[in-house]
């Protein structure tokens, strides 16, 4: 290490900075029109949800994304900054006592522990919808086909065939529902468990980019390949954190995976079996990005951050 802070870092960290300002600005106090009022409380924990926390990857994604076919930032941030609504109030939900009861997340008291659970459930609805109110608008894009593209897409991949869906499968294997221990899933079985949970949303992020931009059908293949590999690999780095990572670092408590019974690609492969997973998948998000040659160099190394990643 020279302590020079990579390209990558910046680029990540300049689209962090500037999706907490747009949030910030967008969950503001102030009622907008059609709202009558926002209750205190309310907009305080949907606040305490969304914003001072997380790598904010995938509004990254949507920027680099959408960046390859020239759109505006401004838009392509809305875009994210809608995207970052569903990802937090996934994470205020599969923190409630219901779910997978934490009591840490992004390094402080959960949604629920801060505030309380009927709270933290509405927080969650508020950022659901209010991500929809976002991609609505005009400021995401001028063209309304375009928009009404983006609103069914991200329905489509945070509801029932989608993140939701996913984490339905994610308890029924726990063993939730059937009273009769942890199912054990096959490799195929966890694929689609995880592209569901965690890989729909990211996957969107980089489609998001070439809906923005008028991709053409390739291009949109394209990305779409690139969004599946780095969904994929994605969870898995998250499935290998929970198991080796630094809780200080992840910023919640780790090793709950295996005593839930978890279905993880880390279950299925073993640890080595699932780096080198981690390594194929890296290597299928840069195929799929030789289209765009040397532009999408700073994707190939988001790729590689997901694999790396300690937090
Ligand atoms: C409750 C509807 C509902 C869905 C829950 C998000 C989710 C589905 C489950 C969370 C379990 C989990 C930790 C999944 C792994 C992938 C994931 C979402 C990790 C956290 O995302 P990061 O690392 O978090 O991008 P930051 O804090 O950086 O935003």
């Amino acid at each position: 290490m020279n302590g020079k802070i990579s390209p990558f870092l910046l680029r990540l960290d300049a689209t962090a900075k500037e999706t907490e300002r747009l949030l910030d600005r967008l969950l503001s106090m102030t009622a907008a029109d059609g709202e009558l009022t926002r209750p205190v409380r309310l907009i305080e924990a949907m606040r305490y949800s969304s914003l001072g926390g997380g790598k904010r990857f995938r509004p990254f994604l949507v920027v680099e994304c959408a960046t390859l076919f020239g759109v505006a930032r401004s838009q392509a941030l809305m875009a994210g900054a809608a995207l970052e609504c569903v990802h937090c109030y996934s994470l205020v939900h599969d923190d409630l006592p219901a779910m997978d009861n934490d009591d840490l997340r992004r390094g402080q008291p959960t949604a629920h522990k801060a505030f309380d659970e009927a709270t933290a459930i509405l927080a969650g609805d508020g950022l659901l919808t209010f991500a929809f109110d976002i991609l609505a608008r005009p400021a995401t894009h001028p063209d309304p086909t375009v928009r009404i593209e983006l609103v069914s897409a991200l329905a489509r991949a945070a509801g029932l065939g989608g993140m939701v869906g996913g984490q339905m499968l994610d308890l029924a294997a726990e063993g939730r529902f059937a009273g009769n221990g942890p199912q054990r899933l096959g490799e195929n079985e966890v694929r689609i468990l995880q592209a569901m949970k965690t890989g729909a949303l990211l996957q969107f992020a980089c489609e998001a980019g070439g809906m923005l931009g008028s991709a053409t059908v390739s291009q949109r293949r394209a990305l779409e390949r690139y969004g599946s590999a780095v969904g994929q690999a994605f969870q898995i780095a998250d499935d290998l954190l929970d198991l080796e990572g630094d809780p200080a670092l992840v910023g919640k408590q780790t090793g709950k995976d295996a005593v839930a019974g978890k279905a993880t690609m880390v279950a299925v492969l073993g640890i080595a079996g699932a780096k080198a997973r981690l390594q194929q998948l890296v290597a299928e998000a840069e195929q799929a990005l030789a289209p765009f040659g040397s532009a999408a160099a700073i994707l190939v190394e988001g790729a590689n951050f997901v694999a790396d990643r300690h937090a």
